[in-house]
């Protein structure tokens, strides 16, 4: 697929998807959806890319939610079938196996906010913003944002953002815990890559094993959730990977993961 809006590029196991409709502050068309959604199917089928990052492009947005001027165009079908690959589209984005990065660069705002929020964390820049703005346009938030906000920061404050609709700063996310660090604009996508890389160079089998565990075991009674670790646990253990992180320990050696699943 020839991407307009978006801008996928693939280098040493990492992915990196840039949201690229700068002029609209990277809102969300109908399009863009559909790179996004084609791009997260094609990361999930390739076995050697390790870490996806996502951005957006230019200087003061990473998405500026959905396109409003397209929405207040679609009918009751379109606005169905947008809402279908809406949904679609962000749980192919939260079941990807790999983890993935938010880098947020400036304005994170309805939708924006919600794909952020559905990767395994965030980094932000000192100029983001976060909001759930939808509110003042007379609706609710569609990807999941009336979900995953109040399980990251806590019910009353996610109640606060989204009824008021109002903004907070990088430095406001972080102290609620929905940001894990905040760079400086210039540092943001060096700082993420070197996140990224470091995970990149874990075991694969491990990595993914620990983001399903975490992310299964969140949705589970604690029982439940340990009984998805020990499995996690077993399957890593008789990895190929395992082997050698273990033997590179006793030969005081750094270890060199192949991600391969058998012994
Ligand atoms: N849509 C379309 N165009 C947008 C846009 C958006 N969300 N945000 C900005 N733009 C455009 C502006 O119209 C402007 O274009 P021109 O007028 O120059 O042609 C250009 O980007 C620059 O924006 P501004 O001139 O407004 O720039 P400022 O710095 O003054 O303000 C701002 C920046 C981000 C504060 C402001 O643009 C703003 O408030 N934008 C709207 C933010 C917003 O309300 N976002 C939430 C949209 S609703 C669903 C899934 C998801 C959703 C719904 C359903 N289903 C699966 C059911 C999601 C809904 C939303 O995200």
């Amino acid at each position: 697929m020839d991407y307009k809006n978006i801008v996928l590029t693939v280098d040493e196991g990492i992915a990196n998807i840039t949201f690229n409709r700068p002029k609209a502050l990277n809102a969300i068309n109908g399009v863009l959806l559909k790179e996004f959604e084609h791009a997260l199917e094609a990361i999930a089928e390739n076995e050697d890319i390790r870490v996806l990052i996502l951005t957006g492009s230019g200087e003061k947005a990473f998405v500026a939610g959905a396109d409003i001027k397209e929405l207040s165009t679609y009918n009751a079908l379109q606005a169905k079938l947008f809402s279908r690959r809406g949904q679609s589209v962000i749980g192919k984005l939260q079941s990807l196996s790999i983890p993935v990065i938010a880098a947020v660069n400036g304005f994170a705002l309805g939708g924006g906010s919600e794909i952020a929020l559905a990767c395994d964390f965030i980094y932000a820049s000192k100029n983001a913003k976060f909001g759930l703005p939808e509110i003042n346009l007379g609706i609710i938030p569609g990807f999941g944002g009336t979900q995953r906000l109040p399980r990251l920061i806590g019910k009353n404050r996610a109640k606060e953002m989204i009824l008021t609709g109002k903004m907070i700063s990088a430095d406001e996310a972080f102290s609620y815990g929905m940001v894990n660090k905040v760079c400086s604009d210039e540092a943001l996508l060096a700082d993420v890559k070197t996140v990224a890389d470091e995970i990149a160079a874990k075991g694969k089998v491990s990595v993914r094993a620990a983001k399903e565990a975490v992310n299964r075991g969140l949705e589970a009674d604690l029982q439940t959730g340990c009984d998805i670790e020990c499995d996690a646990f077993a399957l890593c253990l008789a990895s190929e990977d395992a082997k050698e992180g273990t033997t590179a320990f006793i030969e005081k050696r750094k270890a060199v993961f192949k991600g391969c699943l058998t012994g």
